[in-house]
């Protein structure tokens, strides 16, 4: 809990460690609420952090101390001390081995950071402080050490696991057994893992392109045994793609996956022993959405990367997160996009971007994608360093090309491997392997919020001549005076009348890469009889916000015209966004609401055009969340957003309802489920179809979903069913609905979770109080994040219209949650609580009820670091 005024660290302030860790032999004697651990480090002054000896100081939280040695000796009470961080020895020699022993609470760690019980299950988390909950370490990035670490356990947990290899395993004479790994690579304490309980696994081997042979193994209860195909199936088209792609190979002769039911994160990449949360690993037809299954394959394939961006070169220190998660993230996105639709991925990752990331830059905790400074580190896991910096890191590779990229990534593994490097070092390694200069580029990483492009045109009829203006500025924070213009580049490509791409040079390209580096700046084109129309910011080239003066039927002719799949689906984007903000127009004066009719034939050309990508149609009629409009919004008004979107929703639905129904029934073949890119496409035109038409609440419509509901051969369009009942059904039906799913698979921790989600996330009115009734249910589970997100995230975070009520109601409620929470789990508690805290952007009444909110948890004292850093930046 609390000190009395947490601390704020900043990354002026990083000094060299003063001592350094050669090896770390860690002994575990598991026991529920007394597991002791015996701890040898070698330790040895740090050559490079100047003259003396000061004392050393260890991170340690919640640690009963048992006993110090130094070289044997046990050490007197005066020449150490236990301080709030953790303690501090006094030193006389510059080398030394230290021995501590320690004891933990595992049951009642209910934090999930450091060693904690999961269903009986002991493991591990430790990123990115948590191996300070295990024993006294210097516990940070940049002190990389060599792990030994034995476990001793009862039989009745027959699975013992760490990290590198096993050298030893045993019988000891009590009837306990135990079991030795050592990991042959340095690393720091974060990338620790155990794990220890009574779980089966899968194997399988991978031949790497050096002709060695890797042992896979995915561990588990043995009730999910039958879960682990497509993990496994992912795990090893990311090994093949690293060498293929980066040249990079996996270098242990074991990798392990962990599934685990209690995590506070997706996955964690522990040095040969992932450890994953359940719903990120485990799958089967029958059981998972084909959402689950991408989510699956991205993650596998994110933690698997971390073995080279993250492991064999690490963070010299925690603001440089985004060294590793920002390139880790474009990473994955690649893979993702290699295996799958590219179009539809970077449509995915864009909307979460532009939804989410941008809300978070433009609110109270924005900060650059290497922040300057935090009170609590896990605060700052967050979409701007992870999205953001793969978006920037996406921005070299589009700045330099493919193969020069691949070049300073070499250079970079090359030069960092084995050791902690900084965003500094990827910069360098970039332009020396390509003799480039990224100097204003550097800026991307030290500036917050949304850059916003202004762009206008003009055309000279005489000369031929099109040129482009484009101004760039950047909204500045509290605690940054100015803002640098930045290095962007924008990928452009002009469209002839016939909505063809117009050749933009001598080299007689289609596209440009156009590098914007002044606030303000032309760019010229020449040899056009007709002024082009310019499709600008292709394939997302950069976080930017771009203003062009589109007309609705110029965006029309983008969607059907432009060779870029990415900028279709943008010009229907902004095509609906224009509708939107018409609507909430008209409704905030008292006008009668109407759609243009040009916009509802556009939505049916697309609707009907069997040229495209399923999937893509998909994407381009799905509307804007609300959540997505209201961050466009400088003042967001809920209940007008609300209002616009259900009547766009609904007044489509109803003029493409014969044409919707055409498509639906087209594609409700009943295949054999196969989670393929082609049959995924597919269901989600077919389940984005089906919601329109349950939009229009005809009876005829919820007969068709209802029929869907009751014979669904697989989760994907079970719970599609489900959801188009649960938000337009009529209530028995509803009822029985929601029923009929929990017998089913009430025991299925992942179908319970998805069920409770649904639930959370419905738009019906009234629905606070059976989310009340929902966390008395018996599948409810406070300590568990997964239960939390899919209750309370889903109503905070995917229920705009029921969450933002304008009595307040879901942020008094929420706020009262977040506090109880607190208690148990501060990192989950502070993420629930970011949704109340952009007050500053909602009109006077829903304002003014979330800041009442955010005063109330603030008062109700003893808050965590995580919570109180969260709450405190945002209500100043
Ligand atoms: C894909 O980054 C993208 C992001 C930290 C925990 C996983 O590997 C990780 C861990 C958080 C938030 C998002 C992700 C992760 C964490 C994540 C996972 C998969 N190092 Br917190
Ligand atoms: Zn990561």
């Amino acid at each position: 809990m609390q000190d009395a005024q947490p601390k704020t660290i900043y990354l002026k302030d990083y000094q060299v460690p003063d001592y350094l860790v050669d090896s770390t032999d860690l002994h575990f004697e598991l026991e529920p609420k007394a597991t002791l651990v015996k701890s040898q480090l070698k330790i040895r002054r740090n050559p490079k952090a100047g003259q003396g000896l000061p004392p050393l100081l260890l991170d340690g939280v919640d640690l009963e101390l048992l006993s110090i040695a130094i070289d044997g000796s046990i050490l007197p009470e005066v020449s150490y001390q236990e301080t709030l961080q953790g303690l501090s020895i006094l030193v006389d020699k510059p080398e030394f081995i230290l021995e501590i022993h320690n004891r933990i609470n595992p049951e009642d760690n209910t934090s999930l950071e450091g060693l904690y019980l999961s269903n009986g299950m002991y493991c591990t988390q430790c990123e990115a402080e948590g191996f300070r909950k295990i024993t006294f370490y210097p516990d940070r990035p940049d002190v990389m050490s060599k792990f030994t670490t034995t476990i001793v356990a009862p039989k009745d947990h027959p699975v013992l696991l760490s990290n590198g290899n096993q050298i030893d395993f045993g019988d000891c004479e009590d009837g306990r057994h135990f079991a030795t790994w050592e990991d042959p690579f340095a690393k720091p304490s974060y990338l620790f893992a155990l794990v220890a309980g009574n779980l089966e696994n899968v194997e399988d081997t991978f031949a790497t392109s050096s002709g060695r042979e890797v042992k896979l193994q995915i561990f588990t209860e043995a009730k999910n045994i039958g879960k682990c195909e497509h993990a496994m199936r992912s795990l090893k088209k990311a090994m093949s793609w690293d060498e293929e792609v980066y040249g990079r190979e996996y270098d242990l002769d074991i990798f392990m996956i962990v599934a685990v039911d209690h995590f506070n994160m997706g996955a964690m990449e522990n040095k040969g022993l992932n450890i994953f949360n359940s719903a990120c690993v485990l799958a089967s037809p029958e059981t998972a959405t084909d959402s689950a299954f991408q989510r699956i394959e991205s993650i596998v394939g994110h933690e698997y990367f971390h073995n080279w961006s993250g492991n064999r070169v690490t963070c010299r220190d925690w603001f440089q997160l985004s060294l590793k998660e920002g390139f880790t993230v474009f990473r994955d996105a690649e893979f993702s996009a290699d295996m799958n639709s590219r179009a539809v991925k970077r449509i995915e990752d864009v909307s979460l971007l532009r939804t989410n990331q941008f809300a978070e830059d433009a609110g109270p905790m924005s900060h650059p994608i290497r922040p300057d400074s935090y009170i609590e580190i896990s605060n700052f896991y967050t979409l701007t360093v992870y999205e953001k910096g793969a978006e920037v890191v996406r921005m070299l590779h589009t700045l330099l090309g493919k193969e020069k990229f691949r070049k300073g990534s070499d250079l970079y593994f090359e030069r960092h491997d084995g050791s902690a490097a900084t965003c500094e070092d990827f910069i360098l390694s970039m332009e020396d392997a390509n003799q480039v200069n990224l100097t204003q580029f550097r800026h991307w990483y030290s500036q917050a919020g949304t850059p916003i492009l202004e762009v206008t045109d003009s055309f000279d009829q005489a000369t031929g001549r099109y040129s482009l203006k484009v101004s760039q500025s950047c909204p500045t924070r509290a605690n940054q005076d100015q803002s640098l213009p930045l290095h962007i580049p924008i990928k452009i490509g002009l469209l002839d009348v016939d909505g063809n791409d117009s050749i933009l040079n001598n080299g007689g390209d289609i596209e440009e890469v156009l590098e914007v580096t002044q606030p303000e700046q032309l760019f010229e084109f020449s040899g056009f009889r007709k002024k082009p129309l310019p499709s600008l910011l292709r394939d997302f080239s950069a976080p930017v916000k771009v203003r062009y003066p589109y007309t609705g039927k110029q965006l029309i002719f983008l969607m059907r015209n432009d060779s870029d799949t990415f900028n279709r689906w943008d010009a229907s984007q902004r095509l609906a966004f224009m509708a939107l903000t018409q609507l909430q127009q008209d409704y905030r004066s008292g006008e009668a609401l109407q759609l243009q009719p040009e916009l509802i034939e556009a939505y049916r050309d697309v609707l009907i055009d069997s040229t495209l990508d399923p999937a893509l149609v998909a994407e381009i009629l799905r509307l804007p969340s609300e959540q997505s409009v209201a961050e466009m919004n400088d003042l967001i008004d809920a209940e007008a957003i609300v209002v616009a979107r259900d009547f766009a929703l609904k007044t489509l639905a109803t003029a493409l309802a014969p044409e919707l129904l055409q498509r639906y029934t087209a594609l409700d073949h009943q295949k054999p489920y196969s989670p393929n890119a082609k049959d995924i496409a597919e269901r989600s035109l077919k389940n984005t179809c089906l919601s329109y038409l349950a939009a229009t609440e005809k009876d005829d419509a919820l007969n068709i979903v209802q029929k869907q509901f009751e014979t669904a051969g697989n989760m994907t369009d079970s719970a599609a069913a489900l959801s188009a009942l649960i938000n337009y059904g009529s209530a028995p039906k509803v009822d029985s609905a929601i029923q009929e799913f929990y017998q089913r698979w009430k025991d299925d921790t992942q179908v319970v979770e998805l069920w409770l989600g649904l639930q959370s996330s419905s738009a019906r009115n009234g629905i606070l109080a059976n989310i009340k009734n929902l966390i008395k249910h018996p599948s409810f589970e406070i300590k568990n994040p997964n239960k939390v997100r899919a209750v309370l995230g889903g109503f905070a975070n995917r229920n705009f219209k029921q969450f933002h009520k304008e009595d307040g109601s879901g942020f008094f409620f929420i706020a009262e949650q977040v506090v109880m929470l607190d208690k148990i789990n501060p990192q989950i508690a502070a993420r629930l609580v970011v949704p109340i805290t952009r007050w500053q952007k909602y009109s006077d009444d829903l304002s003014g009820k979330m800041r009442e909110a955010l005063q109330g948890i603030l008062d109700s004292g003893g808050l965590s670091k995580d919570v109180f850093e969260v709450v405190s930046k945002s209500i100043n």
